[in-house]
């Protein structure tokens, strides 16, 4: 069987790695947590299985909108990190962060309030802060190495793709998919506020969903008894760490602090009612899918 240690890696993030398995790719998610950007030394257990259980809970649910990447949670999986990495199919990903916002938030909100606009979007003056928007709207971004996307407007999205057809497409299903897993959230207690989604064209030529999907870490969750417009949201997974973060002095620049074993016990809980209110079964129903 496979290890982790004989495997190219690929390439690193935050949170997360993806290894070379040839045709394929092996995308392992990590315990890790970041908040502002800045990775914390602890890590959150079970977090990376939590966000690889929802994100195949949301490849299968949207499947019929646009071909996923995934390939198997199991099979072609290391033990090591069985539960918490996906074989995907090796695509040619396309250069453009797809952000679809329900809500209007986060670097969105601070470029409405600037300029009125949202990646070349005007919005109707008077928003207020955190308010659901009358609809969603695909608000692309480049991919920064360091530090914050940049908007782009769909005309640069276009010469990023390649072509003003497929950045259309990637519109068109980056918006469906957004609201197809959103009213199920909210059908299921969770705002999802906005998300993050990465496509790429498969050996046909076919634009496929890559990367996680609708998880915590590349969505904003808000707990939905507490949404109130006019102000930030808490955030459903990593307000108990920023408020602690807030309370210590930390500059939020690095190095992130250790974070109290408390802090990360509840945490790790609320991701695991993250995955039992969104999928509406049981985290072990997960670990024993992907037992090795
Ligand atoms: C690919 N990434 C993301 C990343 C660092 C993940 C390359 N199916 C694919 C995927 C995917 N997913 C990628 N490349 C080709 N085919 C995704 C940004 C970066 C760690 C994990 N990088």
């Amino acid at each position: 069987m496979t290890i982790l240690a004989d495997l190219p890696l690929l390439a690193s993030g935050k949170v997360r790695e993806i290894y070379d398995l040839g045709e394929r790719l092996l995308l392992v998610a990590s315990d890790r947590i970041s908040t502002y950007d800045v990775v914390h030394p602890t890590p959150i257990p079970d977090k990376g299985k939590v966000l690889t259980g929802l994100s195949v809970f949301w490849f299968e649910r949207i499947a019929d909108i646009v071909p996923t990447h995934l390939i198997s949670a199991t099979e072609g999986v290391p033990d090591e990190v069985r539960g918490r990495a996906l074989v995907v199919e090796r695509l040619q990903m396309i250069p453009v962060e797809c952000v679809v916002r329900g809500y209007i938030t986060g670097s969105g909100w601070k470029d409405y309030q600037a300029t009125g606009r949202v990646s070349g979007i005007e919005l109707r003056p008077g928003l207020r802060e955190s308010e659901r928007l009358p609809e969603p709207i695909f608000t692309p971004s480049t991919k920064a190495d360091v530090g914050h996307d940049e908007a782009i407007d769909i005309q640069r999205a276009a010469e990023l793709a390649g072509s003003a057809d497929l950045a259309d497409e990637l519109a068109r299903v980056s918006l469906a998919v957004y609201e197809r897993a959103a009213e199920h959230a909210r059908d299921h207690g969770i705002v999802l506020a906005d998300t993050k989604f990465e496509l790429g064209l498969d050996s046909q030529g076919t634009l496929t969903l890559g990367d996680e999907v609708l998880t915590p870490d590349s969505s904003r969750f808000w707990p939905r008894e507490s949404y109130r417009s006019g102000r930030s949201q808490p955030s459903f997974d990593k307000q108990y760490v920023r408020d602690w973060a807030s309370g210590t002095g930390w500059d939020k620049r690095p190095p992130a602090p250790a974070i109290p074993q408390d802090v990360v016990a509840r945490t790790s809980e609320k991701y695991i009612q993250a995955y039992e209110l969104i999928t509406g079964e049981p985290f072990s129903a997960w670990l024993e899918r992907t037992a090795p």
